[in-house]
C-alpha cells in the first residue's frame, strides 16, 4: 500500500517501509492514488514501482484507492443527521467498503441515546463503538478497528473527527472547532481532506463535511436493496418488485414488520422519505 508525497512514494510492505520512485513506464499508465497496492523492485539501491494492482474501489476527491472502511462519526451534539448516515452506509455498500459507526462524545450522552442508535444500526453497519475523544475513553477499541487499514473519517462538522485523530496520535495537532452557540452546528473547521499515517500500514483520511455524497445516487426502485435489514422480510411481500412504500399493510411484509416492531420505525420512515426524494428527482430528470 502506498502513501505518495511528490515524486517519492512510501510503500508499506510487511513491517517495513520503502521509499520508491515510479518507473517511467508505470507513470505513464496511470496516476497513483494513496492506498494503491503496487509491485516494486530494487535496482542499484533504488526502489522502482513497476505495477499498480487493480483497485477494489477509489475516490476521486480525496484521491484514495482501496478504502477498507468508512468510519462514520456521530455525536449527540451536533444533533445527528441520520439521513446522512443512511446515505453514507448506502454509499459504502455500493463501493464495497466496510462501515464502522462511532458514537463520539460519550461524556455527553445517556444510555438511551446509545440504545436508540444501536436499535437503528446494529444490523446495518459492521460495528458500532462508543468513545470520547476528549476524555480518551475507549480509544484502544477504536485503534484496533483501524489497525492495518485505510479508513476514511466522515461525519457532520464538529462531531469530533479531527479531535479523534489528535487523540490517536501524539504527533498530530490538527485544528479543531467549536459548535456555534447560536445554531449548535459545526463551523467546518477542516477545509480539505488529508491523509495521516498512524502506524505503518494504518492510514486515515480526515475529511471536511460531506463532499462524498453527491457522487452517487441510487435508482429509486433499487433503493430497498441497500436496506439490508428489510431482506429477511421482503420475500413475504405479495409482489416481487415491492418497494415497501405504496403497498398496503396486507401486501407488504416489510411494512408489517415495522408495525409489529420487528424493524426500526425511524429507519423505515427515513427510507420512505429517501425513496420519495430520489423518485421525485428521477422523474423530473427523465420524464
Ligand atoms: N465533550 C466532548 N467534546 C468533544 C469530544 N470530541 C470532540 N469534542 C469537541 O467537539 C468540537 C468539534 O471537534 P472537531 O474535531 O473540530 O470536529 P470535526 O468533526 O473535525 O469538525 P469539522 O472539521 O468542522 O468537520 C470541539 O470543540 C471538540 O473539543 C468529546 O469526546 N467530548
Ligand atoms: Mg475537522
Ligand atoms: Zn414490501
Amino acid at each position: 500500500m502506498i502513501k505518495g508525497i511528490g515524486a517519492i512514494y512510501t510503500v508499506f510492505s510487511g513491517d517495513a517501509t520503502y521509499n520508491c520512485v515510479a518507473q517511467k513506464k508505470t507513470k505513464q499508465i496511470a496516476e497513483f492514488l494513496i492506498g494503491d497496492e503496487v509491485e516494486f523492485l530494487e535496482e542499484n539501491g533504488t526502489y522502482f514501482i513497476t505495477k499498480i494492482l487493480a483497485r477494489r474501489n477509489f475516490l476521486v476527491r480525496p484521491k484514495v484507492a482501496n478504502i477498507d472502511q468508512l468510519v462514520i462519526i456521530i455525536a449527540k451534539l451536533p444533533q445527528p443527521d441520520l439521513m446522512l448516515v443512511d446515505k453514507l452506509i448506502i454509499y459504502a455498500d455500493n463501493m464495497d467498503i466496510d462501515t464502522l459507526l462511532v458514537v463520539n462524545k460519550s461524556d455527553l450522552i445517556n444510555e438511551a441515546f446509545v440504545t436508540d442508535i444501536k436499535n437503528q444500526y446494529a444490523s446495518v453497519v459492521d460495528d458500532i463503538i462508543v468513545i470520547s475523544a476528549k476524555h480518551h475513553l475507549k480509544l484502544d477499541e477504536l485503534k484496533e478497528h483501524l489497525q492495518n487499514k485505510l479508513s476514511v473519517f466522515v461525519g457532520q462538522s464538529a462531531v469530533g473527527k479531527s479531535t479523534i485523530l489528535n487523540a490517536l496520535s501524539a504527533k498530530l495537532d490538527l485544528e479543531v472547532g467549536e459548535l456555534s452557540k447560536k445554531t449548535d452546528r459545526g463551523k467546518h473547521t477542516t477545509r480539505s481532506a488529508e491523509v495521516f499515517e498512524l502506524d505503518n500500514n494504518t492510514l486515515i483520511v480526515d475529511t471536511p463535511g460531506f463532499s462524498l455524497l453527491d457522487l452517487f445516487e441510487v435508482e429509486p426502485k433499487k433503493l430497498h436493496e441497500y436496506y439490508g435489514e428489510f431482506l429477511e422480510f421482503s420475500n413475504d411481500c405479495k409482489y416481487r418488485a415491492c418497494n415497501h412504500v405504496q403497498m398496503l399493510l396486507g401486501e407488504c411484509a416489510v411494512k408489517r414488520a415495522v408495525a409489529t416492531g420487528k424493524l426500526n420505525k425511524d429507519r423505515y420512515d427515513r427510507y420512505v422519505a429517501h425513496y420519495n426524494d430520489i423518485k421525485k428527482r428521477w422523474e423530473s430528470r427523465y420524464d
